[in-house]
Order: C-alpha cells, then sequence, then structure tokens
C-alpha cells in the first residue's frame, strides 16, 4: 500500500532553517519570529543577515524596525496584548545586542557628551537605546537614564556630566508634554542655553518639538546621530568666534 499523504498539521510543523531561507523570505521570518517573541531566532537571523554581508543599519531597519512596526499595527488594533509585546520587545533588544557593536563602535573620535532618557510615566527604551547606540557610533560620549525620568533624574546628570546635549524620548501622547516641563525648569535654573536639547519619539514631530523649546526634533536614530554631530560643532564654532 502507498505511503498516505501527510497530514496538514504535520507539514506545517516542519522547522523551519533560518540559514536555507533566502534574503528575503528570512526577514519575513524574523516578522514572524518577532511577532512571536522568539529572541534566539531573532538572534540567529540577524547573525545570518550579517554573515551574507548585509550593513547592521540595513538587518535593523528592514528586519528589526519593520518587524515591531507590524507588532505595533496589531497592538494599535488589540490584537496583541502587552505581555506578548514585551516579548517581542525583549526578542527586538536581543537582536539589537549582535548589532551594538556594529553600530557603537565606528572609531569616530570623541566629540562630547549626551545624557538621555525616556521621560516620566514612559516605559518605552527601544527608539531611545538605538538612538543611544547610534550616538556611540558617531563619537559621543552616552550617559543612558533610563527609563522613567523625572526632571530631577535629568538635572542631577546634568550636574554631575555637565553634558552637551541632552536627549528625551517619548512614545506617549501622554507623556510627551513633560518634556517641556523639564526644558521649563532648565530655562527656571538659568542653565538652558548651556545644552543643545534634542527630542525624539513616535508621537512628536517637528513643530512639538519647537513649542516645547527644543533645539532639535529627531525623527529616527540615525537623524539623531547626524543632527547630535553638526549642532555641537556649529556650538563649538560659533562659541569660538
Ligand atoms: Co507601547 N505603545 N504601551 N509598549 N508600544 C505604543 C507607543 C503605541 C503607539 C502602540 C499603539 O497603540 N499602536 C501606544 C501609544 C499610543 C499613543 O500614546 N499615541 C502604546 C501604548 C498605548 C502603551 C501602553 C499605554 C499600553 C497599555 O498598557 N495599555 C503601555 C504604556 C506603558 C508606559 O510607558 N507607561 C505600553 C507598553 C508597552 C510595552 C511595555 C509592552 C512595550 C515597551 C517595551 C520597551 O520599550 N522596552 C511597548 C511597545 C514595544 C510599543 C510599540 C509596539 C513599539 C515601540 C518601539 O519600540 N518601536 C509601540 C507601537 C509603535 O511605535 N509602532 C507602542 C521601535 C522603535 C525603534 O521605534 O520607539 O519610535 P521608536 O524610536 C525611534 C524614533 O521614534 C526615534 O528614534 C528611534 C529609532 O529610530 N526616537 C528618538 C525615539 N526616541 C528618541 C529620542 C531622541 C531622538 C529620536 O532623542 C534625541
Amino acid at each position: 500500500m502507498a505511503d498516505p499523504e501527510p497530514r496538514a498539521e504535520e507539514t506545517e510543523e516542519q522547522e523551519i532553517v533560518l540559514s536555507e531561507l533566502g534574503d528575503e523570505d528570512l526577514v519575513k521570518q524574523m516578522h514572524d519570529d518577532l511577532y512571536d517573541g522568539l529572541a534566539d531566532e531573532i538572534v540567529e537571523g540577524t547573525r545570518i543577515l550579517l554573515d551574507r554581508g548585509w550593513p547592521a543599519e540595513r538587518v535593523l531597519n528592514e528586519a528589526l524596525v519593520e518587524g515591531m512596526r507590524i507588532v505595533g499595527i496589531d497592538f494599535r488594533d488589540g490584537i496583541l496584548f502587552v505581555p506578548e509585546v514585551l516579548l517581542a520587545a525583549n526578542a527586538m533588544k536581543a537582536g539589537m545586542e549582535v548589532l551594538r557593536p556594529l553600530l557603537a563602535e565606528t572609531g569616530a573620535q570623541r566629540i562630547g557628551t549626551v545624557v538621555i532618557g525616556t521621560v516620566k510615566g514612559d516605559i518605552h527604551d527601544i527608539g531611545k537605546n538605538l538612538v543611544a547606540m547610534m550616538l556611540e557610533g558617531a563619537g559621543f560620549e552616552v550617559i543612558d537614564l533610563g527609563i522613567n525620568n523625572a526632571v530631577e533624574s535629568y538635572l542631577a546628570a546634568i550636574e554631575e556630566h555637565h553634558p552637551d546635549i541632552l536627549g528625551m524620548s517619548a512614545l506617549l501622547t501622554t507623556t510627551m508634554p513633560y518634556m517641556k516641563v523639564v526644558i521649563d525648569t532648565l530655562v527656571e535654573k538659568g542653565i538652558r542655553d548651556d545644552l543643545i536639547v534634542m527630542v525624539g519619539g513616535a508621537p512628536l514631530n517637528e513643530e512639538f518639538g519647537k513649542a516645547v523649546g527644543a533645539d532639535a526634533y529627531c525623527r529616527d536614530a540615525a537623524v539623531a546621530a547626524e543632527t547630535a554631530q553638526a549642532l555641537v560643532l556649529a556650538r563649538r564654532a560659533a562659541l569660538a568666534r
């Protein structure tokens, strides 16, 4: 008697070997793995793409950031919930750790110091972590204050580290107004002009950055690194005149 056809569930359960997938299928699989919060698979996929000669920025944007964008849509639509999104976030962080040395160690000359943190009430840190990595790669020493920072925490770090730049991140429409609280406090203390203030996060825009009194709104981590370099150099040139 001929062998029976394999049942549907048997075929579905066949293990996917990431290294055997072409680039496009591998990236799609990584989006699925990120969605499912599979950190080991994300690490493996990230390494495979790097071994195939993909630049770190491309792996970051096409595999990880795009995967997280898809997660964000289903989170918004109530298909995914906090525990699942936390797993996805952990998987993304695991992939970012593989990329960290490549993004953060470009051998660029040290050009300044940045204090950065997510504002009070907000625990999102993936974007802020990426910005910190890219700033390191651009030659900055980065003091990362983590999440949920009250104004006192920024002030203490400014006093201790005398940074060239203060960076603030917010991912929630309810927490982004806190950036103005911080900047207004810097004005009250008479230290606003000692620093460049840069802000970023998905719900912000250029107009908001101006309204709260920041020197720059940065759309993404690459823009943040370029802007930081440009503003620090411009400020030094102005002071030297
Ligand atoms: Co949150 N969450 N979340 N969440 N979460 C969002 C932000 C949301 C848009 C999802 C949605 O509804 N579609 C929504 C906000 C809605 C709004 O206010 N407009 C939301 C919500 C509602 C919530 C909760 C309230 C949900 C709840 O509890 N019911 C809750 C709030 C918790 C709190 O903070 N108090 C919550 C919780 C969480 C998790 C803990 C589960 C997890 C965070 C885990 C972590 O960060 N460790 C989480 C996640 C992962 C997201 C989404 C899905 C992804 C965010 C992310 O990491 N993106 C997000 C949906 C989305 O944004 N599409 C969502 C990838 C990252 C690379 O991009 O952070 O934008 P991003 O960073 C970019 C730029 O914005 C910029 O550069 C980065 C890199 O290119 N940038 C800066 C960021 N910071 C910068 C600082 C700078 C410069 C540039 O300084 C100079």
